[in-house]
């Protein structure tokens, strides 16, 4: 027997006007985000990182597990430690020959490095994990399912919520990322997926000259299979 109960969906439909100048002003706002690397010390408010947390957490899920945990860090001494894994394991990725050329080339136009100064800087560090599977209470493995989808658009969200909050973030990838499980004490079934920093950009801060790809180069409508040759 099946255990679905429906619920009244609660939505209101807006006149045709109202859809289109919201979404030219969402979209407007959203082409202003930019990854940010230079960060401010400035405080931010707990409720802020709490509330861009919570609409993370309105992402879709599969199966609705809801696959994501988000563990903040604003103790510098945490923070400290995160430093010195990230910039070891980014030291031997740059510099150790752990990213071939081609990729640290593709990288170019970015002007990153191994140095993560950031990662001390920034108020707040989340590292958003990805819960590989649940645990039962009596130790039994539950299955999560499209976990890297889930959590991917959790990570989205959170992006759009700080943006449009007024603070800045970067979707810092620190390559291989499992030295935060033993940092933060994370359990085996929780994978490390991407690491924000989130606070406010540095006085002065720049960030490189690359362009997005326009609505023709990323919108493909009513495609149709090649004629038989
Ligand atoms: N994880 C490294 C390298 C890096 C990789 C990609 I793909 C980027 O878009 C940016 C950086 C780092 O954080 O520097």
């Amino acid at each position: 027997m099946s255990s679905y109960r429906g619920i009244p969906l609660d939505h209101r439909r807006l006149p045709e006007q109202e859809t289109l100048s919201r979404a030219r002003d969402f979209q407007r706002e959203m082409a202003r985000r930019r990854s940010v690397r230079h960060f401010a010390a400035d405080p931010v408010p707990r409720e802020a990182v709490e509330l861009a947390i919570r609409t993370a957490a309105t992402a879709p899920s599969g199966a609705h597990r809801q696959p994501w945990r988000f563990v903040v860090v604003d103790d510098p001494a945490i923070q400290r430690r995160i430093r010195e894994g990230a910039e070891a394991e980014e030291h031997e990725s740059y510099v150790g020959g752990r990213m071939p050329p081609e990729w640290i080339e593709a990288l170019e136009p970015l002007g990153t490095d191994w140095h993560k100064p950031f990662l001390e800087i920034a108020p707040y560090l989340v590292v958003v994990f990805a819960e590989l599977f649940g645990v039962e209470p009596d130790g039994s493995k539950r299955k999560n399912y499209y976990v890297k989808e889930s959590v991917g658009l959790a990570c989205g969200l959170f992006v759009a919520a700080i943006h449009h909050m007024g603070l800045v973030t970067l979707t810092h990838t620190p390559s291989p990322m499992r030295f935060l499980n033993e940092i933060l004490g994370r359990p085996e079934n929780e994978k490390p997926f991407i690491l924000f920093p989130v606070g406010y950009p540095a006085e002065g801060c720049e960030v490189p000259d690359i362009r997005r790809k326009s609505l023709d180069q990323v919108a493909i409508w009513n495609p149709r299979p090649d004629p038989a040759p």
